[in-house]
Formats: C-alpha cells, sequence, structure tokens
C-alpha cells in the first residue's frame, strides 16, 4: 500500500469555472467535494482575448468562436486540475449537457444545469480526453511557462 499506488488509479481532468460561474464558486467547489474529486491545482486568472483564442485553438472557425473567446477574456475565470479515477468523465457528468436548455431540462442538478445561462454562458469547462487534459490544457495553466496568477492554490506536495 502506497501513495503512489493510489495515485496510479487516478485521473487528472481540467476544469474551468468560467465568467459566469465566478459568481458561483462557492458551490461549484462544494459540488466539485461533494463528488470526491482532488482539487491538486487551482489557479484564478483573466485571461487576455490572445490567451483565450490559443485555449480554445481547436474551435478556430466555428461559428461560436468569437463570442467564447470574448466571453472567456471577459472576466476573471477560475483553472483547476481535478483527480479522481474516471475524472474526465465524472467532470463532464456532475458538468451536464454543453447547451443550457438541454442541461437545464434533462439535468437540472447537473451543474450547467443550475448556472448555465444561454449557448455560450454555461458556467464551467471540462477537458474531453485525457490527452488535452495533461498535455493541453494542464499544462496551458499550470506548467512551467504558463502565465501569472490572479491567485494561486497548489496541493500538489501534500
Ligand atoms: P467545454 O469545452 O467548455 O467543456 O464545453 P463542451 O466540451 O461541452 O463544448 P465544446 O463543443 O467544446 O464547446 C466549447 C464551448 O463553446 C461554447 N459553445 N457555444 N453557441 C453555441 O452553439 C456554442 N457551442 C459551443 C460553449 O461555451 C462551450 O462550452
Ligand atoms: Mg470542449
Amino acid at each position: 500500500f502506497t501513495a503512489n499506488k493510489l495515485n496510479s488509479q487516478a485521473e487528472i481532468t481540467l476544469a474551468m469555472i468560467k465568467p459566469d460561474g465566478y459568481y458561483h464558486i462557492g458551490d461549484i467547489i462544494a459540488e466539485i467535494y461533494k463528488a470526491e474529486f482532488r482539487i491538486n491545482k487551482m489557479k484564478m486568472v483573466h485571461l487576455t482575448k490572445q490567451q483565450a483564442e490559443e485555449f480554445y485553438a481547436v474551435h478556430y472557425g466555428k461559428p461560436f468562436y468569437n463570442n467564447l473567446v470574448d466571453f472567456m477574456s471577459s472576466g476573471r475565470i477560475v483553472a483547476l486540475e481535478l483527480s479522481k479515477p474516471d475524472a474526465i468523465q465524472a467532470w463532464r457528468n456532475l458538468i451536464g449537457p454543453t447547451n443550457f436548455e438541454v442541461a437545464r431540462r434533462e439535468k437540472p442538478n447537473s451543474i450547467r444545469g443550475k448556472f448555465a445561462s444561454d449557448g455560450t454562458r454555461n458556467a464551467v469547462h471540462g477537458s474531453d480526453s485525457s490527452e488535452n487534459a495533461k498535455i493541453v490544457e494542464s499544462n496551458f495553466f499550470f506548467g512551467r511557462n504558463s502565465f501569472k496568477p490572479v491567485a494561486l492554490f497548489d496541493n500538489s506536495t501534500l
């Protein structure tokens, strides 16, 4: 029995509390703990438009891209590296469907079901694959060359 053995069953995912979700930080973090995620890292930032464009580069050219990057750079967000077994799917289940109307109708108790307000403003983000979570998204916020936070919480050595 070692801490490493426990950790080897855990997966990480990168979550964001988006600018609209910022007003519900307490409720969202309570949901994270209730679902037994570990918060490895947490960083509060205000993305520049360029940084938002970089994070969402995979969506470049889609009809919602400009609204999305304007919104994501419009206020503070909180980036979190979460871990637990099957974290990526577990977090996506907890946040609910992308579309706010579907979320409200079909998953009213999900985070988006409760807090999303339109097609763009859907309160939270979650990684969609393990590669994205680690190599792309966590690295974007927490890697060696990542930008300065407004506030940082780092639990990784505990
Ligand atoms: P996310 O990446 O934020 O976790 O959301 P997702 O995987 O559920 O959705 P994705 O398709 O990756 O879209 C990224 C974000 O773009 C905005 N969006 N707006 N107006 C629209 O039709 C539309 N479609 C997507 C949302 O903020 C979505 O979360
Ligand atoms: Mg996505």
